[in-house]
Parts: C-alpha cells; structure tokens; sequence
C-alpha cells in the first residue's frame, strides 16, 4: 500500500481547511471567511484500496503579532517538514503579496516536492487562470501545477492521483475508518468556535477560545458544557447578545452540527467568561491545547 502525509500550506483563507474536508469527504476542520480560523494541527485521514494519504491542515502562515500566532507559525511549519509532500494552496482570487512571499521563502529551503494548487477557479475567467499559472510556475520549480475549486470539487479526483504517484510503499498508519487524528471533545470545541466566528461581527475572531469543561451523561443524555473565552467585557456582551439572542442561536447551531455528527441528542450549555489577555499567557495556550 503507497501511504504518506501530505501538509497544506497557505496564507490565511486560501482555503486549506475547505480542501482538507473535500479530500476526506467529511468535515473536520472548521471554516470560515475571517482569517486565522484554523489554530492547531489537523490530520485528515483518506484511505483508499490501494492507499492511506494523509493530510495536515495548518493554520494559516503569516506574520505573527503576539504569542498565539507566532505559535501558529511554528506548527504551520512543524508541519511541512518531515512531510512526502507540501500542497501551497492559493487563493486565485487575490493578488499576489508579501504574504505569499513570506510563505515561498520558508518553503525554498525544502527539499520536499511542493504542487502548487490554484484555487477558487469557480471564481475566475479561463484567461485569468492560465495567466496566474504562468505566473505562479517563474515563483518556484513545482512539482506539480493543479487549478482546483476546493468548493466546488473541481480537479480534486485528479489531484488525489497524482498525489499517490508521490507516495512511497508503506504501512497503514490509521484504521481504514478513522478520519481524523483528535479527540471528540476538539471537534465539538472547534464547532462552538465557527459558530461563534460566523455569527458574530469582525471584532471577536481572534480573540475567542472554547474549552470543553465538562462532558458526561446524565439518564442517557449526552450533557456538555463549553465556556467561550474572551478578552474583553464588550466582547462578552457581543457574544452574550440581546436578552441572550446570540449565545443562544450559538448554542443551536452548534448543537444540530454535534448531533448530526455523534448521531445522538445533546444537552449543550455554552457560556462566556472574560480572560484578559489570554493569547499572551502560554500556560493558558497550554490548556487550550494550542501548544504541548
Ligand atoms: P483557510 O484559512 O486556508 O483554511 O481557508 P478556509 O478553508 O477556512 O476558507 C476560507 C474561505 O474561502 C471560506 O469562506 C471558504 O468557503 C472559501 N473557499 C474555500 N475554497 C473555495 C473555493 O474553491 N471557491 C470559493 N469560491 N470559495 C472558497
Ligand atoms: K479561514
Ligand atoms: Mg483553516
């Protein structure tokens, strides 16, 4: 059997974590449209008759600002070392910046062969793709040049192809069922997370964290209780909303998601408290789970 890891890497929103669950044909890495979504590691696991790929989500890589994203960066390249293979995914989308100058130079020192994946085609002209791959190919010797829409699943079939041509004989690293690498208990964190992203204005993203505090079973029932960290009082209103309209719409998608994903009723109670400064404090990040 040909197996392998494969990390994607990318500035942030490029649309790693949409690809990830394309390839998998599930969902495990969360997304949204603000960047820096995607904090930790994830592997997603695909395992075909002939072959295990297994691909590493990475949070985004850009330049740091404080603790939390500087650790991003350490595990978005953690990541694309000891890999068979780096998927520099693109947004087609966007011009060309400093960002992606950042991410083509931290790759340069690699000798692992990289594809350039080009996505959101669904978005552009014929004209406008053939023009960003000619561009794209003087930036860097690839191995492999992929137009894709991760949305859309456009190319994705040939992607995963040619990918296993780079993959070396080798032994099954996980059971043929399992998707992913982490716990239940980070995948219901991560999901209250994208709710919370989606639902609320441009100001809380980076600075909210979920934290499981208690998961058990009380006649049957699945109880869970989240508490959604944030680092400012303003920041506890938003999320708290109107006579407690947001919290609780949070709440509600939450819940259908979890269900539809454990396949069985929950009990969810989420509430808010106020960390000051907790990106800052490693022992904080430690507990969360962003850093060993
Ligand atoms: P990441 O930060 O690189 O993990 O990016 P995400 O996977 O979270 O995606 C960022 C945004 O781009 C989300 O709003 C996605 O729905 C969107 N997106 C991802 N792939 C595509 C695509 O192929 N086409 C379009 N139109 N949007 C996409
Ligand atoms: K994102
Ligand atoms: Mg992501």
């Amino acid at each position: 059997m040909k197996s392998g890891f494969i990390a994607l890497v990318g500035r942030p929103n490029a649309g790693k974590s949409t690809l990830l669950n394309a390839l998998i044909q599930q969902k495990v890495a969360i997304i949204s449209p603000k960047p820096q979504t995607t904090r930790n590691q994830i592997r997603g696991i695909r395992t075909d008759e002939d072959s295990q790929l297994i691909f590493v989500d990475t949070p985004g890589i850009h330049k740091p600002h404080h603790e939390l994203g500087a650790q991003m960066n350490k595990e978005a390249f953690a990541a694309a070392s000891g890999v068979d293979c780096i998927y520099l995914l693109v947004d087609g989308s966007v011009p060309f910046g400093s960002g992606d100058e950042f991410v083509l130079a931290s790759l340069k020192e690699k000798k692992i062969p990289v594809f350039l994946i080009l996505n959101k085609i669904d978005l552009l002209s014929r004209d406008k793709i053939m023009d960003l791959l000619i561009e794209w190919s003087k930036r860097h010797d690839f191995a492999e040049i992929f137009p894709i829409s991760a949305k859309e699943n456009t190319n994705l079939a040939e992607l995963i192809t040619i990918t296993k041509t780079y993959m070396e004989d080798g032994i099954q690293y996980y059971p043929e069922d399992q998707v992913c690498d982490y716990p239940e208990q980070f995948i219901i964190s991560e999901l209250i997370r994208e709710k919370v992203l989606l639902l609320t204005e441009e100001e809380i993203p980076h600075s909210v964290a979920v934290v499981i505090e208690r998961m058990g079973r009380k006649k049957g029932k699945l109880l869970i209780n989240a508490m959604i960290l944030v680092e400012r009082n303003s920041q506890k209103g938003i999320i708290i909303g109107k006579q407690g309209s947001m919290i609780k719409e949070i709440g509600t998608q939450a819940r259908k998601e979890i269900e539809g994903i454990l396949g069985e009723t929950i009990y969810l109670e989420c509430f808010v408290r106020v960390e000051k400064d907790w990106r800052n404090r490693k022992s904080k990040l430690q507990q969360l789970g962003y850093i060993q």
